[in-house]
């Protein structure tokens, strides 16, 4: 039986079938060890094949799983060269970001959008709580939307708590599978809440089958929208690692840097201190933001290359 995967607690899986029946799923132990190299070998959107393990109890094991057509993955915490599948099979990621309360780094920003750019997932940058928002925020803003806009990523303002702006971000969903994804407390679960009050029952349901009554969100879930599509709500994100990306390509996640790589004197030029190279050239006459280029200085230094 083909199946989806709604929810993942690291031991339990909640799965749904093609006609919509929800099931608790298990691995096979044997399963885990079978050439996986992430932290988790299962993730939500993955899609599997299940066999009934008990009808009664409505529990299935999962058998096998289908090559993912993308994911985004962060690096464990334990081993930064593990991967972790946040979620897979996605059409597109909104990554929230919020100018305070809390405050969203461009750093973090970049790096999300570097993971994306990697995995080939399409990703929209939503800034939250613009209700907050005094003159600094308000100049910040429009200083962040020049940025990310003129290197072809959409920028979209909004605000839950006023509803200003909501409606253009919720009319992105139809028909995609999409992931929420950033800090904790920049609103994703409120955002789900709030375009779709009818989830909450849905939301409590689940956590009711875990036994923790829990609301915050610890574990990444999907939903389906009552209009076509899914979204999937994830725990909120620290600290994003980036995982295998070798210096030498780290440019070619950046768009702006991928379209003059070919116009650098060496073909292995990392943009620091080669000479002709047409990235340097670039920030200096401003086609590339500064902003963007000491991200892509500090996260290049950041990467500890395998040396095996
Ligand atoms: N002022 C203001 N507060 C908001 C807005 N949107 C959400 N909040 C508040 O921000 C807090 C955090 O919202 P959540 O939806 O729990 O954040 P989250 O991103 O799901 O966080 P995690 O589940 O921890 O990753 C809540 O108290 C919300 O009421 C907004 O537009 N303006
Ligand atoms: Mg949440
Ligand atoms: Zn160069």
């Amino acid at each position: 039986m083909n199946a989806t995967v709604y929810k993942s607690t690291g031991n339990w899986y909640i799965v749904k079938d093609d006609a919509g029946k929800q099931f608790n799923a298990r691995l096979l132990g044997k399963f885990k060890i079978d050439g996986l190299t992430s932290t988790n070998p299962i993730a939500v959107g993955d899609k599997v094949n299940i066999e009934m393990e008990n009808e009664l109890e409505g529990s299935v094991t999962i058998t096998e799983i289908e090559d993912r057509k993308n994911y985004i993955t962060r690096s464990s915490p334990a081993n930064k060269h593990q991967h972790h599948i946040i979620a897979s099979n996605l059409d597109q990621s909104l990554l929230f970001a919020t100018l305070k309360d809390p405050k969203t780094s461009q750093g973090f920003i970049d790096r999300f959008l570097i993971t994306s750019e990697a995995y080939h997932v399409p990703s929209i940058i939503v800034f939250n709580k613009s209700d907050l928002y005094k003159k600094k925020e308000e100049e910040k803003f429009a200083l962040v939307k020049n940025i990310y806009e003129a290197i072809g990523y959409k920028v979209l303002s909004m605000s839950l708590e006023t509803g200003d702006g909501v409606g253009a971000v919720k009319s992105l969903l139809k028909d995609k599978v999409t992931l929420l994804s950033g800090h904790s407390g920049v609103g994703k679960s409120t955002f789900i809440n709030a375009v779709f009050p009818e989830m909450k029952l849905k939301t409590q349901d689940v956590s009711g089958w875990s036994g923790k009554g829990l609301h915050t969100t610890t574990f990444a879930e999907m939903f389906d929208l009552p209009f076509g599509g899914k979204i999937i709500d994830t725990p909120g994100i620290r600290e994003l690692g980036l995982v295998d990306i070798p210096k030498k390509e780290l440019s070619h996640y950046f768009p702006e840097m991928r379209a003059l790589i070919n116009d650098c004197q060496f073909n292995n030029c990392m943009h620091l201190n080669e000479p002709a190279c047409a990235v340097k050239a670039a920030v200096e006459n401003g086609t590339i933001h500064m902003d963007r280029y000491i991200s892509y200085c500090n996260i290049l230094e950041t990467i500890h290359e395998k040396t095996y």
